[in-house]
């Protein structure tokens, strides 16, 4: 199976295409089949396109055209002075190529015929393509190609597909360009943005308190999540907005393992040396394609056995045995809201493997009736128009759009998913973003509440 493209290469690609893009899958030859039919069925009129090809080499290249793909009449070719080809992969490694179409041979960019699959270049198939339908042979579909490339700037055609037509997958994608166009009815509605409505968050957040009755102080959040979704950030951009300075208590960063490597039931205390607020963020190691939290280290988080400033250990997983698990949780210790953390930039490329793994540990909170809520972080990189100012988030198409998505992904309503930027690069706090943050954090905390109802009610 191909490894799907990685959060990296997704960047490159859209940084490659220029501008603030979004991208659709319509085809995937190993989900619809190899055929040429299928492909102009799913991709012709669709405007700008990009094809991505993965080869049993673990190299990843492809191709962007501005123009339609059509199917209906002759073989014809295709005018685009924007095309371009690329490869963002080689031998397993993210890389970062790209090959501009030729001056001279910009009418040549792509060749369409209904009987082949998408072909960049005309003539001889110079860009490694296939004709009527393809049965895969061993798990890979062998495709045809490559001359010498005359139409783009490739110098050498065999570093470019690594000398390997056996195709793993092949996916095309629309490619939506332009900045954020705001709407004048935004997709969920809250008061004007200022300093008092800022204060007001904050203060409802400030006193906040469980349900007494219940015997909880502090709510217990729990952060999980994909390795580098942004878990720990969150934490660190809550304790930021009430310190009232920018803070980093919990160790972040970009790693391809997850950062984080202990459990933390992290207080936010109001200033520097004051009282905590009712409620901790419990951080977490990410979920990662091999190792990451374990499912069943998972359970015992959900139900309090596992103690504050655990050190997880790959070579042992945390059980009864291990030092301070927690016997006869109470609950006190159990986990009252779980926090899914999306990045937003891999909605779209969402890896398989990490929907099932998510899709499991979903099952284990439905099971024990705890609330559910997706933060989507990095909204600032999936849509560079936000990058300066948060505030026109409800008016943007694109994110009312990628939050349906993720709704569909997770199966939870779409109330349940609150997109924010987390404090990154940013050296003073900034309206927009606290007010973003809160409001993530005042529906977790209003989530957290339903569940201690029904605890009370049983
Ligand atoms: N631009 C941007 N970067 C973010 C955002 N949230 C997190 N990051 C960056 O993403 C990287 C990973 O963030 P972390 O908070 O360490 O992610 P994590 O989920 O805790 O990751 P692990 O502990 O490794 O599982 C860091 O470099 C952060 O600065 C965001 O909203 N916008
Ligand atoms: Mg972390």
């Amino acid at each position: 199976m191909a490894i799907p493209l990685q959060a990296e290469e997704l960047a490159a690609i859209k940084q490659m295409i220029g501008g603030n893009v979004r991208l659709n899958l319509l085809y995937k030859i190993s989900r619809d089949g190899c055929s040429a039919w299928t492909f102009h069925t799913k991709c012709d009129c669709k405007g700008p396109t990009i094809t991505v090809i993965y080869n049993s080499k673990d190299t990843v290249y492809g191709g962007y055209t501005s123009q339609n793909w059509l199917g209906a009449g002759r073989e014809h070719s295709a005018y685009d002075e924007k095309a371009f080809l690329f490869q963002v992969r080689y031998n397993g490694t993210s890389v970062q190529k790209k090959y501009p179409i030729k001056a001279d041979k910009l009418a040549n960019a792509i060749s369409c015929c209904h009987n082949i699959g998408p072909t960049f270049g005309k003539g001889d198939p110079e860009f490694p393509s296939f004709s009527g339908v393809l049965k895969p042979s061993n798990g890979v579909f062998v495709f045809k190609g490559t001359k010498a490339n005359s139409v783009y700037n490739v110098t050498d055609i065999a570093s470019f597909t690594n000398d390997s037509l056996e195709v793993q997958d092949l996916e095309v994608y629309k490619v939506d360009e332009g900045l954020v166009e705001t709407t004048v009815h935004p997709w969920r509605k809250t008061p004007t943005w200022n300093i008092t409505y800022l204060q007001n968050l904050k203060r409802e957040i400030d006193v906040y308190a469980p349900l007494e009755v219940t015997g909880v102080e502090q709510v217990n959040v729990l952060l999980f999540g994909q390795c580098g979704a942004g878990k720990s950030s969150f934490f660190n951009s809550i304790n930021s907005i009430f310190k009232g300075v920018i803070t980093s208590q919990a160790p972040s960063g970009s790693t391809d393992k997850s950062l984080t490597n202990r459990f933390r039931k992290y207080q936010v205390r109001r200033g520097r040396n004051g009282s905590p607020l009712s409620f901790r963020l419990c951080d977490t190691k990410g979920l990662e394609k091999n190792e990451g939290l374990h499912p069943d280290e998972f359970s015992f988080v959900l139900d309090g056995h596992m103690p504050d400033k655990y050190l997880f250990n790959a070579s042992s997983l945390f059980g009864p045995e291990s030092p301070g698990y927690v016997a006869m949780p109470s609950i006190r210790d159990k986990i009252h809201i779980v926090v899914i953390v999306i990045d937003a930039t891999i909605v779209d490329v969402y890896p398989d493997e990490m929907t099932v793994k998510l899709k499991s540990m979903q099952g284990k909170v439905n099971q024990r009736g705890i609330p559910q809520i997706v933060l989507l972080t990095k909204i600032d990189k999936y849509c560079k128009a936000l990058q300066g100012d948060v505030s026109k988030i409800f008016s943007a198409p694109e994110i009312g759009e990628l939050v349906d998505k993720v709704a569909e992904l997770t199966g939870l309503p779409r109330a349940n998913i609150v997109p924010i930027k987390n404090y990154e690069c940013e050296m003073e706090l900034r309206e927009d973003i606290d007010i973003l943050a809160l409001l993530a954090l005042r529906q977790i905390l209003n989530f957290a509440d339903d569940y201690l109802t029904n605890f009370l009610d049983d």
